[in-house]
Order: structure tokens, then C-alpha cells, then sequence
């Protein structure tokens, strides 16, 4: 009898112990494209449990680490790593590997059966995207245990471009605001960050040899009010990052396996630089660091060989502190009314022979010489260039890739024309709008409305762009712009949550996308928002008529 009750109260305690266990769920955004349960037990996760990682592997020791974090943070457990190269190590615990007989490069599988968790990819950066699925699909708050079923869980990202854009010029935002932005990246499955450094606005990344840049160049004497009014503070601004930061944000960057384009834009959006060095320009100046947000005619002569000179410079020092394959080299946005009236930009449009054809004007061929006499620069370094899609006007070869915003129709013409392309569309990418049509309560934002759902249901390869030039659209990427965003919550609000639509946008296949169930997983990675303190949109969790509030 004794016996009897002592085992059906061990048995009440252990069912009642079991119940209260909470467990994963791997259906996190973006979602696997694999979920494959398997009928056996659930693995049991304590603080018990190691993470194996194989012995001498740096990387995955850095990935071994942050996944214990990770979980750290998610539970409160606290999960010791370990390097082993033995199979045996495997029972009861997590482990890392590399599998060389994996299909992509970012791909992840993870296996969960009841002796072991194993996460695995061809590559570090795929086992990173592993630890993030596994990451997200823990529940947050205080857990002695969590259990997470058995199953197989892959994923593969549909492009290999999975970019966010962050404007540090018209206001700028330090190293912790930037680190917390790569955070979120990488909470979200995303690799690239396209970093916009300079603008008329301010200079912000320290160039040794022309040290006005960031010593005149980084201020301005004050900011217009509201939008474009002809009220302006008065209150000087800036500031810029050291080439030591720089390296540290590149370093922070590529431990998370993302890479930074930064962008250098050029001819136009150049007034800090020309403040800086009055002579770069036609007219010589002065100049003034701009307080108005648009466009600005004084761009860079690039008739005088000393703005190709200063121009190769600054590419040297830029080159030296970011491995990127890629520089961004601006392009857009370039008035052309100096360059008609200036002596040496209308005597170097003879010397290099240009004539205006049809709609192109010789000026604007022009920028194209420029642009190429760049491009080549930058290849001789091994490297290749990125420009606004105002690239197509001006003739340059397709070794530059366009970032198409005017819409996605010009990234459609650069890849019939056989350019690479990165779609960022201002509609519906530009998240410095807004979200909504109802602005009256919502933080000041350039303008427009770009809802979560557009963002979700957009399709950046065209249905009618021919197959043997779908593969020139390298990926998709949402542009964060800061004329109105002045501090850092209110970026996180202009990303968060429209960063997660743009996440399944660049990693799953258009078939396998479906909005309601989108917004079904969505409160639970705002769960994780909420963990780290994160700004968001609250209202856009709504589950009925998103497009109507
Ligand atoms: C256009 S996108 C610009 C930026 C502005 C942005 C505001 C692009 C190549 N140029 O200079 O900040 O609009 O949305």
C-alpha cells in the first residue's frame, strides 16, 4: 500500500512537473521551410545540457558562445561550451558541426531527437542561422527546463542579399546604436548592412589624409524644423566614427556573419565634403554644411584631376577598413546645372570625347565617365561597385550592381540589361515611412505609408523577367533614411516589426509565404523585442484590417 502511494504521488509530481515545462516551437519567422516531426520523445534542454563545438574551430566556438548567450538570455539557464571532436560527446547535449555534404552556404538543419540536440551547416554563417532558429523558437522567461521536440527543422535563405540600410548621416547615431541595429539583423536571418557614411549633411567616417572631412565636414550649424520649414534650430550637430570604431562595428559585424557595404555617394550628395575642401567643387565655394534635407546642386567637379585624386584617396582608406567585395558608391540624386556652366567639366566632357545620344545628355554621360573611372579604381583593388539605379541613365557596364529605389521597375531593365540588382523599392522598402495612413500618432516619418502587409506581399522578381536573368536579382533590402528619425527607439520603431515581413521576403520561396500566418507567429518574436527593450510598433500586431486603423 505504501508502495503504491509513493509511486502514484512520484508519478502525479513528475506529470505535474513535465506539464509545467514549457516547449519550443520551431514555427519562428522567417520560417523553415522544413518541419519535419518525428514520433518520440521531446528532448529535455537544462542547464545540464553543454554546447559541443568541434575543437580548434574558432568560428564555431564564437557561434558555440552566442548561442549560449542566447539561451541565457531567452531562460535564465546557463549552458557551459565545450570543444569535442568525439560523436560520444553528442548525448544529452547541443552540438555545432559543419557538414561539407550540405547543399548552400546559409543553409541550417537542425535534428532533435531525445538523446541530443545537433545543429549543422556547410559553413559557420549556416550554423549561425541554426542557432537563430533555435534561439527564437524558445519560449521568453525564467525556465528550469525547456523541451523541445523532436524533429528535423531546415531552412535555406531564397537570395543571398538579405540587406538593411542605415542612414548615419542626416542625424547620426554612435557605435552601440549601430551594434543594436546588427543585433537586430541578425535576430532576423539578415547578412548585409549597407552603411550610408557621407551626404551634404555631414561627413561621418574619420579619412586620415583629408582630416576637414570629419573636423568640418562631421557639423552643421543647425537643422530645419519639421519638414523643410525655413525655421532651423541653430543648434550645431554631428559627429563621425573613428577608423578604430569603424573596425570595431566591422569586427562586431562579421562575428554575427554580416557583411558592411559602406557608401561613399558621389558626384552629388556631396556639400559636407565640398565645406571641407571648397576647391573640390565648380564654384569654389564656400560652402556650408546643409541644414535642409533634398537635393543639392553643388556636387563634386569632377573636371579637375585633383577631385579624382581626392576621390581615389578616400577609396583607399575606405577599402583598408572594410573587407566588403562591394562599395557603395552612391550616384543618385546628382544635378548636373554646375557641370553645364563650369569651364573644366565642359572641357573634360571634350577631352574624353563624350556627345550626348538621344535622351542622355553629355553631362550626364558625364557622371558615367566619372563612375566608370571609379569602377575601374575599385576593380584594380578587387573590388566592384554598387550605385543607385540613376546608373543606368549614364552608361556603365554591368560589372556595377544597381540598387533599384525608384520603384522595381528599373531593377527589372538592369537585369534584362545584365546588371546585378538589389531591389529596394521605395514602395514598399523605404521604412523611414510610415506604416500607416493614420499619422496622426505616429513619430514623425518622411512620409508615405508602407504597412507591414506591403511589405510582406511585395515580389521583388518580376513575374515577366525572362529566367536566364532571374538570377541577376541578388536580393532584397529595406532603406532606412534619418532626416526625421533623431534618436535610437525611433529607429527601432521604423524597422520593428516590418523588418520581420522583410525577413520572409528574403528567405522563403513565394509559395511558401502567407501573411495570416505571418501575423499568427509574429506576437512571439515580439516577445524577444520586448526581452532586449526594443522599440516597436505595437499597433501593426494587429490581426484585422491592417491597411484601415
Ligand atoms: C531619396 S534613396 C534619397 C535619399 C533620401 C531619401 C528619403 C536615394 C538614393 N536618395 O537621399 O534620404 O530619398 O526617403
Amino acid at each position: 500500500m505504501k508502495h503504491l502511494f509513493t509511486f502514484l504521488m512520484t508519478a502525479v509530481l513528475a506529470i505535474t512537473a513535465m506539464a509545467q515545462v514549457p516547449r519550443a516551437d520551431y514555427r519562428v519567422i522567417p520560417l523553415p521551410s522544413v518541419i519535419n516531426g518525428i514520433k518520440s520523445a521531446d528532448f529535455r534542454l537544462t542547464d545540464q545540457c553543454l554546447v559541443n563545438y568541434p575543437t580548434g574551430n574558432r568560428d564555431m566556438e564564437r557561434n558555440a558562445t552566442m548561442l549560449s548567450q542566447y539561451v541565457e538570455e531567452m531562460t535564465g539557464m546557463h549552458l557551459s561550451i565545450r570543444p569535442t571532436l568525439s560523436v560520444k560527446d553528442h548525448v544529452g547535449n547541443i552540438s555545432l558541426l559543419i557538414d561539407g555534404k550540405m547543399k548552400d552556404d546559409e543553409g541550417y538543419r537542425i535534428t532533435v531527437t531525445p538523446r541530443g540536440v545537433e545543429i549543422s551547416g556547410k559553413t559557420p554563417a549556416g550554423v549561425f542561422y541554426g542557432i537563430q532558429v533555435l534561439r527564437k523558437a524558445l519560449p521568453v522567461g525564467a525556465a528550469a527546463a525547456v523541451n523541445l521536440p523532436a524533429a528535423q527543422v531546415e531552412g535555406t535563405p531564397r537570395f543571398g542579399y538579405r540587406g538593411m540600410h542605415l542612414d548615419c548621416v542626416r542625424h547620426f547615431f554612435g557605435v552601440e546604436t549601430v551594434k543594436r541595429y546588427l543585433d537586430i539583423m541578425a535576430l532576423h536571418g539578415m547578412n548585409r548592412l549597407h552603411w550610408h557614411l557621407t551626404d551634404d549633411q555631414g561627413w561621418r567616417i574619420e579619412i586620415k589624409k583629408y582630416p576637414r572631412l570629419t573636423e568640418v565636414g562631421g557639423w552643421r550649424n543647425g537643422t530645419t524644423l519639421g519638414h523643410n520649414s525655413p525655421v532651423n534650430d541653430g543648434i550645431r550637430y554631428g559627429g563621425f566614427f573613428t577608423q578604430d570604431q569603424i573596425r570595431e562595428i566591422v569586427r562586431y559585424a562579421a562575428d554575427r556573419y554580416i557583411t558592411i557595404i559602406p557608401e561613399i555617394d558621389m558626384p552629388g550628395h556631396m556639400v559636407a565634403a565640398l565645406t571641407a575642401y571648397p576647391e573640390l567643387g565648380c564654384t569654389g565655394g564656400p560652402y556650408e554644411v546643409w541644414g535642409m534635407w533634398g537635393v543639392h546642386d553643388d556636387i563634386l567637379c569632377v573636371g579637375k584631376d585633383h577631385t579624382l585624386q581626392f576621390v581615389t584617396d578616400v577609396l583607399d582608406e575606405v577599402m583598408q577598413l572594410f573587407p566588403s567585395p562591394y562599395i557603395h558608391i552612391g550616384g543618385d540624386e546628382s544635378p548636373r546645372v554646375r557641370w553645364q556652366e563650369c569651364p573644366l567639366c565642359q572641357q573634360r566632357i571634350r577631352d574624353v570625347g563624350i556627345h550626348a545620344e538621344g535622351k542622355k545628355s553629355a553631362e550626364a554621360l558625364l557622371q558615367g565617365w566619372f563612375t566608370t573611372q571609379v569602377q575601374q579604381y575599385l576593380a584594380e583593388h578587387g573590388k566592384r561597385i554598387i550605385g543607385w539605379d540613376e546608373l543606368l541613365g549614364c552608361d556603365v557596364d554591368t560589372t556595377a550592381t544597381i540598387m533599384s529605389w525608384r520603384g522595381a521597375e528599373p531593377g527589372a531593365q538592369g537585369a534584362l540589361q545584365g546588371h546585378d540588382v538589389i531591389m529596394t523599392p521605395v514602395g514598399p522598402l523605404y521604412f523611414d515611412y510610415y506604416q500607416t495612413d493614420k499619422t496622426w500618432n505616429e513619430p514623425s516619418a518622411f512620409g508615405g505609408c508602407n504597412t507591414l502587409k506591403k511589405v510582406y506581399e511585395f515580389e521583388p522578381v518580376a513575374a515577366d523577367l525572362p529566367a536566364d536573368k532571374r538570377h541577376h536579382i541578388l536580393g532584397v533590402q529595406a532603406n532606412l533614411w534619418t532626416e526625421y528619425i533623431t534618436c535610437e527607439p525611433q529607429i527601432q520603431y521604423q524597422v520593428l516589426p516590418r523588418m520581420a515581413a522583410l525577413a520572409e521576403l528574403q528567405w522563403l520561396q513565394p509559395n511558401e509565404k502567407d501573411y495570416q500566418d505571418f501575423k499568427v507567429r509574429l506576437p512571439r518574436l515580439v516577445d524577444i523585442y520586448k526581452l532586449y527593450n526594443w522599440t516597436y510598433r505595437a499597433k501593426s500586431l494587429v490581426l484585422e484590417n491592417e491597411d484601415k486603423e
